[in-house]
């Protein structure tokens, strides 16, 4: 009836953000004209192309450098209210290095920021999504702790550039997945395999490089700009796979062991406890003087805590989570994230499988998700950074993607309205199809879809585009039934 089914229309709270996102290196392209320096990626998808999925790159992808103005129509016409994307450090510093300024990329970012403004669009603007400098690469990256200087630099200089046109800034995207899959298992740049190691010392230094940049906004920007400082953070979110107080602590540690390693030390200070305690026992255990996890000082735990003005969150998710079978014996050998972590992941049957083999549709997981920060974190204001489903690049008629949207959405709002957590605008992944990373151009996450074989790239929204514009023009969604 009528009545039954505006009884399960809900709407999302006045003045609620709505956006889509992407970035840099997965749709501009143009990865060595007009200036720009090399990057890791770069340099990754040209020296192991069979890494990457039919050894593809992104040197020429969506073409963004040169059809800005197409993504800045298709945002305004989904009727979304900002557009997330990401500043590459190596067209605005070629060099990493705040020394030399290549003025045709800080021009294209200019331009890209003043056409937002005129559209009435509101720029969310990353300053790092996993594109770095590949100099600073060959100073140890991420493993270096004096990369967070040169980030430090390159964000005041963005700040300094672009601050004018810019509300809410984004210091780092998903550390965890950079550090990760870039210096973990070795599958994104720069392609290191030290997860006991490297991976933590990758957190260390980001962590380091985002409080730094918070501070300087602080210190120099923060009075004239009134904008917003926040860092996208990430993790697959775990159900414990029974009920055994096992299970739920297997479940609790797989979120920590990604949220909870950046989350705790901004929001609350230091890395989480099970972190630091369980590093340290199996460090030990393998013989070794120190934890392989590198401390904070009294300062720097200082320095990093409090540094958000909201919290950026992406979910896609969930897995179940249980501890791996004689833990004891495995930690005696083998060194790595995993066996620190000590979860063993699954899914179930029922859950939808997507193009992207790690991602299954579980909609209730985003609403755990998002509990899980307001408790730990103390509920902070959360802005949805991103959410989305993969498909094969030619699906137009992407029922799959609507299912998904409709199910987080209604969690969203079940989060909203139940939970009271505090989220403020929702963010898609993605604008449109782009480079996947080593998956290269066999998903597209897109609510638009680009054909990557006509020199042209032209774009064509799929149905979900048209689907969450309907959402977005009325604030509201249907067929989502929960009373409060
Ligand atoms: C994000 N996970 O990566 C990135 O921010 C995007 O650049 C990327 O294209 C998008 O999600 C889709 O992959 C993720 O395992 C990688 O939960 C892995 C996970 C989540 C996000």
């Amino acid at each position: 009836t009528v009545e039954a089914s505006s009884k399960c229309t809900k709407c999302f709270p006045d003045g609620f953000l709505w956006g889509a996102a992407t970035s840099a290196y997965q749709v501009e392209g143009a990865w060595n004209t007009s200036g720009k320096g090399e990057n890791i990626w770069d340099w990754f998808t040209h020296t192991y192309p069979e890494k990457i999925a039919n050894g593809s790159n992104g040197d020429v992808a969506a073409d963004s450098y040169h059809k800005y103005e197409e993504d800045v129509d298709l945002i305004k016409n989904l009727g979304a209210n900002f557009y997330r994307f990401s500043l590459s450090w190596s067209r605005i510093l070629p060099n990493g290095t705040v020394d030399q300024i290549n003025q045709d990329g800080v021009d294209y970012y200019l331009a890209l920021l003043k056409l937002l403004k005129a559209n009435n669009l509101e720029p969310v603007v990353t300053i790092y999504h996993w594109d770095l400098p590949l100099p600073l690469q060959e100073l140890g990256g991420w493993a270096n702790t004096a990369i967070s200087d040169y980030y430090a630099d390159y964000a005041t200089l963005c700040y300094s550039l672009f601050g004018e046109y810019v509300t809410y800034w984004i210091t780092l995207n998903e550390p965890i997945t950079q550090c990760y899959y870039g210096y973990g298992d070795g599958t994104h740049a720069p392609g290191i395999a030290e997860s006991g190691t490297a991976t933590y010392q990758c957190a260390h230094t980001q962590l380091l490089a985002h409080a730094k940049a918070y501070r300087s906004y602080n210190d120099s920007f923060r009075d004239t700009q009134n904008g917003k400082v926040g860092i996208v953070l990430v993790s697959l979110y775990y159900e414990p796979l029974t009920d055994s107080e096992e299970d739920k602590a297997a479940a609790d540690r797989g979120v920590q062991w990604a949220l909870g390693l950046f989350g705790h030390p901004i929001f609350v200070g230091n890395w989480p406890q099970v972190v630091i305690d369980r590093v340290a026992n199996v460090s030990a255990v393998q013989g070794f003087n120190e934890s392989r996890l590198p401390s904070f000082t009294d300062e720097e735990v200082a320095l990093i805590n409090g540094t958000q003005d909201y919290l950026g969150f992406n979910y896609y998710t969930t897995y179940y989570g249980t501890s791996i079978p004689n833990v004891d014996v495995i930690e005696q050998t083998t060194i790595s994230y995993g066996v620190d972590r000590d979860v063993i992941s699954s899914v179930n049957s029922n859950w939808t499988q997507s193009a992207a083999s790690w991602l299954y549709d579980v909609p209730e997981g985003f609403r755990g998700m998002l509990n899980w920060a307001k408790q730990q974190f103390g509920n902070p204001d959360i802005l949805v950074t991103e959410n989305g489903w993969a498909d094969d690049l030619s699906t137009l008629n992407d029922t799959e993607r609507i299912t998904y949207i409709q199910g987080h959405l209604c969690n969203l709002l079940k989060a909203i309205y139940l939970d009271e957590v505090k989220v403020f605008g929702y963010t898609h992944w993605s604008l449109m199809d782009n480079f996947e990373w080593a998956n290269g151009y066999t998903e597209g996450f897109g609510l638009v879809a680009v054909n990557f074989t006509d020199p042209d790239r032209t774009r064509t929204p799929k149905n979900s585009y048209y689907y969450l514009q309907d959402i977005i023009a009325s604030n509201c969604l249907s067929n989502c039934p929960f009373s409060s």
